[in-house]
């Protein structure tokens, strides 16, 4: 591999901290669908990748698409990049870093007037996380053709629907210009996505880089149990039905259950008491499930597990128990010949290939459903901490995959 690209970290990172300054909120880096904020990163992306020497569109789902035109305008497209919506309180690596390392090589190699064998395609995902419509992977299910319609009648803690949001933003908001979006699987020579690999894997093994074998699914549910509020000074404990003690119940059974097998995950990670007072028992306690594995079976093994618990708890306590289904994605593999071809450019660049599955879940998993794709995964310091502003990578770390994804870029073939 020739090593004639600059470092590229430093841009990287610092480009990175430039997009971070732009939050929903003053104390945190929170940037959900169709704010200001988002609008912010969005005309920011746009800026560089237009800067870098591509042709530049904001889609109807808001995505930032930038192009590097192959030397034959004939050649197919190697399609990249990663969402720049955040969590909340979220890391500035997380999504952004899979759309600002391909705008950092696209610039070097226009520097240099070198094209590549395919166009490569560079989009900015407009959401993956949910944060706003709870509508994971919003903007690459409309590239491969599977976008849910039904959300744009759905609102958000405001009252605000998708659509309107949309439109707001300056969007069609429409049916067909979202439907409009989907790629032509024909026209396109795989996906690569790269992204901090937010865990500690290869922080323990020392090693800077890492391949993707295969992306977890989630299922997400939503919950909710209905008890008795009542007054907590009079009431007798046999007497209670405690809504929010009746979840913390279940929350303890799903981390035994997902304790049992070594993919296996599963996360509250929101719990509510409606309208809580101090002095009053529970009488509702709403909450969020997240299960995830390596496999499907031992996933769905895991949440028919779970669920029969959390009817078993709700009979004893005398409550009852709402459980909604609002996500389900299958795990998606990673394509062999995309990993072979990327593993040997790890190789090249002087990294011993380490592959590992992906407990997090990433927009490739989406367009694994239009063509083959392949992730690269980048060290993430600090344990491996991720969603969460502790969240950290090195400008060492980001030069070396830049080099790896240009050597990828370089060795995928047109034809
Ligand atoms: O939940 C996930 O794995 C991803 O960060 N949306
Ligand atoms: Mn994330
Ligand atoms: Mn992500």
């Amino acid at each position: 591999m020739n090593h004639d690209l600059p470092d590229l970290g430093p841009a990287i990172l610092s480009m990175a901290d430039a997009l971070a300054r732009h939050s929903d909120q003053p104390d945190a880096l929170t940037v959900a669908y169709g704010t200001p904020a988002h609008r912010a990163v969005q005309t920011q992306l746009a800026q560089w990748m237009r800067e870098a020497g591509m042709a530049v569109e904001i889609d109807a789902v808001g995505n930032v698409v930038g192009r590097y035109a192959a030397a034959d305008p004939q050649a197919p497209a190697l399609m990249t990049g990663s969402h720049f919506d955040t969590v909340r309180d979220g890391g500035r690596y997380d999504g952004r870093l899979g759309i600002l390392l391909p705008i950092a090589v696209v610039a070097a190699l226009h520097a240099r007037g070198e094209r590549l064998p395919c166009t490569l395609e560079v989009v900015g995902f407009a959401e993956e996380e949910g944060l706003r419509f709870r509508s994971s992977f919003l903007a690459s299910s409309a590239l491969v053709g599977q976008f849910d319609f039904a959300l744009l009648d759905k609102p958000d803690a405001d009252g605000c629907t998708l659509r309107q949001a949309m439109v707001e933003a300056g969007l069609p908001g429409t049916v067909p210009s979202i439907a409009a979006l989907k790629r032509d699987p024909a026209r396109l020579a795989g996906f690569i996505e790269v992204h901090i690999e937010q865990g500690p894997v290869l922080l323990e093994r020392g090693l800077p880089l890492g391949v993707v074998t295969s992306i977890a699914g989630s299922v997400r549910m939503a919950g909710s149990v209905t008890g008795v509020a009542s007054h907590a000074g009079t009431t007798p404990m046999s007497m209670r039905k405690d809504a929010a003690a009746a979840v913390a119940e279940m929350l303890l059974a799903v981390e035994r259950r997902c304790a049992r097998a070594p993919t296996l995950v599963g996360t509250v990670g929101q719990l509510h008491v409606p309208n809580g007072a101090v002095n009053v028992v529970p009488g509702r306690c709403d909450f969020s499930l997240d299960i995830r594995a390596g496999d499907d079976a031992t996933r769905d093994a895991a949440v028919a597990d779970v669920l029969a618990a959390c009817e078993s708890i709700a009979t004893r306590r005398g409550v009852q128990l709402t459980l909604t289904r609002t996500m389900q994605v299958p795990c998606a593999p990673c394509a062999p010949a995309l990993m072979e071809r990327l593993a040997g450019c790890v190789a090249d660049a002087g990294v011993s290939p380490f592959r590992l599955p992906s407990g997090a879940g990433h927009d490739a998993m989406m367009i694994a459903r239009l063509t083959p794709v392949c992730m690269l995964f980048v060290r993430c310091g600090n344990g491996g901490i991720s969603h969460n502003p502790r969240e950290t990578m090195s400008a060492e770390d980001a030069t070396l995959a830049a080099r790896v994804f240009a050597e990828f870029a370089r060795r995928t073939p047109a034809g």
